[in-house]
Order: C-alpha cells, then sequence, then structure tokens
C-alpha cells in the first residue's frame, strides 16, 4: 500500500471564493486518500515556521499577510507520488504558467493570490505534516484500495 503523504493547504484566497470542495474533488477524483482536514487560523509564528525557507525573500512579509487574512483548509492526503502529483495537479506557482486543467491554471491569476499550497518534497512534506497536525492523521485503510491499486 502506498504510503507517501502530502500537506495540501487551501490558502484564505481559495476558502474566501468556496474552491475548498473543487480542490478537494481533484484530489479524491485521482485516487489519493485525505486522512487529514482542519480548518484554521494559523499565527504569525506559524506561518514564518512554514514558509521559513522564503524568510529572506522581498516577498515574504507581504506573503505572511496574506496567509493571515482568513481561514486556510490544512490538509493531508496520501497515495502513490502523492507529493508530485499533487504539484501537477495545483500547476506552476505563477498561475499564468500554469495549464488549464490545473487548479492555479483554472482558478487563479496573480502568484501573490494562488489559491493553494502543496509540499515541494517527500521529506518537506514530513516537516509540513508534524508541524500543521502535530497530533497525527487518521489511519485507515480503505476498502477500495484494490480498485486503485494494481
Ligand atoms: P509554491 O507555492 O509553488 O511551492 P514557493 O514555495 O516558491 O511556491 O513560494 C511560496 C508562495 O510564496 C507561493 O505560492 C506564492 C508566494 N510567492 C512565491 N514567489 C513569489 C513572488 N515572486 N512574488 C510574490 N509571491 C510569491
Ligand atoms: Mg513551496
Amino acid at each position: 500500500m502506498a504510503t507517501e503523504r502530502t500537506y495540501i493547504m487551501v490558502k484564505p484566497d481559495g476558502v474566501e471564493r468556496g474552491l475548498v470542495g473543487e480542490i478537494i474533488k481533484r484530489f479524491e477524483n485521482k485516487g489519493f486518500q485525505l486522512i487529514a482536514l482542519e480548518l484554521k487560523t494559523p499565527d504569525q509564528e506559524h506561518l514564518e515556521k512554514h514558509y521559513a525557507d522564503l524568510s529572506s525573500k522581498p516577498f515574504f512579509p507581504g506573503l505572511i499577510k496574506y496567509m493571515k487574512s482568513g481561514p486556510v483548509v490544512a490538509m493531508v492526503w496520501k497515495g502513490k507520488g502523492v507529493v508530485k502529483a499533487g504539484r501537477v495537479l495545483l500547476g506552476e506557482t505563477n498561475p499564468l504558467a500554469s495549464l488549464p486543467g490545473t487548479i492555479r491554471g483554472d482558478f487563479a491569476l496573480d502568484v501573490g493570490r494562488n489559491i493553494a499550497h502543496g509540499s515541494d518534497s517527500v521529506e518537506n512534506a514530513e516537516k509540513e505534516i508534524a508541524l500543521w497536525f502535530p497530533k497525527g492523521v487518521v489511519h485507515h485503510d480503505r476498502v477500495i484500495e484494490k480498485l486503485i491499486y494494481e
């Protein structure tokens, strides 16, 4: 059974625009398993930890302000190749460079309002999951597993 996990987050603009269901639907349709989900209002310190690798970037203060502007939907998804596949479902960082059919390609225009986050490596995914879900995730063996994996 696939054990790879990724951290996916609908950002405040995605929540405000009512795109939570749309984003969840795309991960469900693909066959990935939802193993954690919570609506959260992270504080400055938490967001600075999440985006620590970008702290020297000029857009960092604006990024943190935007991420604090409303609730986010924090999720963990599990499945074969889910980290890379999650990034493919999301599209490019810059929505204008994202193909139609991707989340950012279909629903966003500006890099600073790109609707959703997805971990960029297995290692970072595990770090982000530990940060956002310190109490852990749900462990459940789906009955449909053999219809999704050969
Ligand atoms: P991604 O979210 O695709 O992993 P990233 O980790 O490089 O991209 O950056 C995190 C977020 O920071 C990104 O989703 C939007 C914002 N961001 C990145 N580059 C930016 C830029 N040049 N101007 C404004 N915001 C930017
Ligand atoms: Mg990133």
